[in-house]
């Protein structure tokens, strides 16, 4: 999995608990302040908001559904 990261944004660090709280291995990639120098971010999602989550061929572009993804696929209630 790799996650596309801001230093300081709360909605990334939301992401970065869950995946911590799941015990879940990641890549992290610091992307820049400045949206427009995140290149790689737009080639990924299309957009260039963080955080982005890759799983596999599975892309998503806000925490609002990052968080429940997670949640779903690898939280306690279900298998992994
Ligand atoms: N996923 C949130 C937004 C996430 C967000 O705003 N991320 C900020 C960092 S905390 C960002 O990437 N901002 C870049 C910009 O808008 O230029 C949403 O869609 O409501």
């Amino acid at each position: 999995m790799k996650l596309y990261n801001l230093e300081g944004c709360p909605y990334c660090r939301m992401v970065i608990e869950k995946l911590d709280v799941l015990g879940l291995t990641y890549e992290k990639i610091e992307v820049p302040g400045w949206r427009g120098a995140r290149k790689e971010v737009f080639e990924v999602s299309g957009q260039y908001t963080v955080p982005v989550l890759v799983d596999g061929d599975l892309i998503f572009d806000d925490e609002e559904t990052i968080l429940p993804y997670l949640e779903k696929k690898y939280g306690s209630t279900k298998d992994h």
